[in-house]
């Protein structure tokens, strides 16, 4: 067991990651720890099948888009650096350390993440269609079809200003102005 400086050597661009994730050295150890863990292999990276071991996403409905937002467009491996910044989405914001906007720049990263979880051919815009496809996924067992048609409706329509039929990150923005966004995104990753 070394001092845990001493195993931070081990780890990747660690002192980067933390001044640009706000995670602490302690949490930096559990992800790696994690992330080891998922990485069977031992070749640096992980592969969307790797992520099937997280028990959290693998029963989460969205769990498969989620794992998506894990890769860059076009990239089947994801190395430690990006792993954690992906997890940085879902850290809390302290809320006794909101100073020159800094809050509001992780709201608007946070936002932009679960943007890219509607957005999947990334056009910039959810379509009625995309909306649909979430929908389904969470309420499936609860609601009837005609019911999801009519939730993505009125989705659409309250959020939809310039009524291009799609909501725009803008639109979205809007639409979650009140919403607790730390709530909504804190998961079984980082406890
Ligand atoms: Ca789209
Ligand atoms: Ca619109």
């Amino acid at each position: 067991m070394g001092s845990s400086s001493s195993r931070m050597d081990h780890i990747p661009n660690a002192e980067q990651l933390m001044q640009e994730t706000g995670f602490s050295a302690a949490h930096i150890l559990r992800l790696y720890a994690r992330f080891e863990f998922l990485d069977k292999d031992e070749r640096g990276e992980l592969r969307p099948e790797d992520f099937g071991a997280l028990r959290g996403l693998a029963m989460n409905p969205i769990g498969d888009r989620i794992i998506g937002a894990f890769f860059s467009r076009g990239k089947e491996t994801v190395d430690f650096p990006s792993f954690v910044r992906v997890l940085a989405n879902f850290r809390p914001t302290e809320t006794n350390t909101i100073r020159d906007g800094g809050q509001s720049f992780s709201r608007t990263r946070k936002l932009k993440f679960a943007f890219k979880l509607y957005d999947q051919d990334r056009d910039g815009k959810i379509s009625r269609e995309e909306l649909l496809q979430v929908l389904r996924s969470m309420l499936e067992q609860q609601v009837t079809e005609e019911q999801l048609q009519s939730i993505a409706e009125r989705a659409i329509q309250e959020a939809d200003l310039d009524q291009d039929d799609a909501i725009s990150f803008e639109e979205f923005k809007k639409s979650l102005e009140r919403v607790n966004i730390d709530e909504k995104m804190s998961s079984h990753f980082l406890r």
